[in-house]
């Protein structure tokens, strides 16, 4: 792994290992705290439903298990940080690890659909968000505040909303969330939140920093130290983004056909429709063929063979989805000052010697 910090623990793949697999081992699959890995004891350990229901819920493991259909899907989680290697080219931002395109990963989660246990509760119709909390603390947020977020009821009451007690069919390792975390199929990474302790149901999105100050698009020229709760612009659903995975940047490959791959991934309710690659910085473009999704929340990788001449080659990607957009050309028109949601094109450089 590449580890950007050690406390907290935070670490991407190496691309390579990302390009081969539809589904990310647990032991590839990035890491992104805000503070120490909590260790919970399972027995011990309660879930609790409560806010605007009618009936608020206390569960164990076993209890919400036995209680709730159990489901399987496979979604891509990808972090709001995912690219921000990129913006730091263009500018420096201070304080944040510089994540390349391995801030995503893809697995299939099992648990149960949010949907169900709010319906058991008897989610109130004033709802409007779910707030998620968590017991691992940070101190990213000036004074020490406990890890949190929240969705919109409109997301947290579709099905794709888990809250999984396992991951790649064994059990949730203690560093993806043990021992239940949500799954938040189409947004940021943010929102999937781990060590879930306690889902709340309310009127206004959650107040934890990590929502109301955090994970937020703020002007290019605000100082995020200076940042007050709801400037900027929350972030919710994944931008459309993609990556090139092979050849990594600066290899030295022999002339003659390369393989070039990589994945695209589109959040919410669009999908991948095309991948284009140019070798001419953007004036043509050849289409990639991208392998069959393994279902509505995955990405998808892509693949094409070209031939590249000696000397040096530049490899360019992006992709289209079902509403017709595409990506931004450059990092900085979208450079924001916390570094998120990257989504411009992707580049590697390549030398081709015999
Ligand atoms: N409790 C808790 N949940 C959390 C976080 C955290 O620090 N604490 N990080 C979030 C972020 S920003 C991301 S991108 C994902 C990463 O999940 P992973 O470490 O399993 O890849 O978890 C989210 N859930
Ligand atoms: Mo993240």
């Amino acid at each position: 792994m590449v580890v950007h910090t050690v406390r907290p623990y935070n670490a991407e793949p190496p691309l390579s290992a990302l390009a081969g697999e539809a589904i990310t081992p647990a032991d590839t699959f990035y890491s992104r705290n805000h503070g120490s890995i909590p260790d919970l004891d399972p027995a011990a350990w309660r879930l609790t439903v409560d806010g605007l229901v009618d009936r608020p819920l206390t569960l164990s493991l076993d209890e919400l298990r036995a209680s709730f259909p159990e489901r399987t899907l496979v979604a891509t989680l990808q972090c709001a940080g995912n690219r921000r290697a990129g913006f730091i080219t263009v500018r420096d931002i201070p304080g944040e690890d510089p994540w390349g395109p391995g801030a995503t990963s893809t697995a299939s989660w099992t648990g149960v659909s949010l949907a169900d246990v709010l319906a058991a509760a008897g989610l109130r119709p004033e709802a409007a968000h779910v707030a998620f909390a968590a017991p691992d603390v940070s101190e990213l947020s000036g004074p020490a505040e406990p890890y949190g977020g929240s969705i919109t009821v409109a997301k947290a009451t579709a099905r794709e909303v888990l809250l999984a007690w396992a991951m790649n069919g064994r059990p949730l390792p203690r560093a993806h969330g043990a021992p239940l975390r949500a799954v938040v199929p189409g947004w940021i990474g943010a929102r999937s939140v781990k060590w879930l302790q306690r889902v709340t149901a309310q009127t206004e999105p959650s107040c934890n920093y990590f929502q109301a100050v955090a994970y937020r698009i703020l002007p290019p020229e605000a100082d995020p130290d200076r940042a007050k709760p709801g400037d900027g612009i929350s972030l919710a659903s994944v931008a459309l983004n993609c990556a090139i995975l092979r050849p990594g940047d600066g290899d030295r490959l022999h002339p003659g056909p390369v393989e070039i791959t990589g994945y695209a991934y589109a959040g919410d309710d669009r999908a991948v429709a095309r991948m284009d690659v140019s070798l001419d910085e953007g004036r043509t473009w050849l289409q990639a063929g991208l392998d069959p999704p393994d279902g509505p929340w995955a990405w998808q990788h892509w693949r094409i063979t070209v031939d590249l001449p000696e000397g040096e080659a530049a490899i360019t990607a992006r992709a289209w989805d079902t509403t017709g957009a595409t990506q931004p050309e450059y990092a900085g028109h979208l450079w924001n000052p916390k570094g998120y949601a990257n989504n411009s094109w992707d580049r590697v450089a390549v030398s081709c010697r015999p």
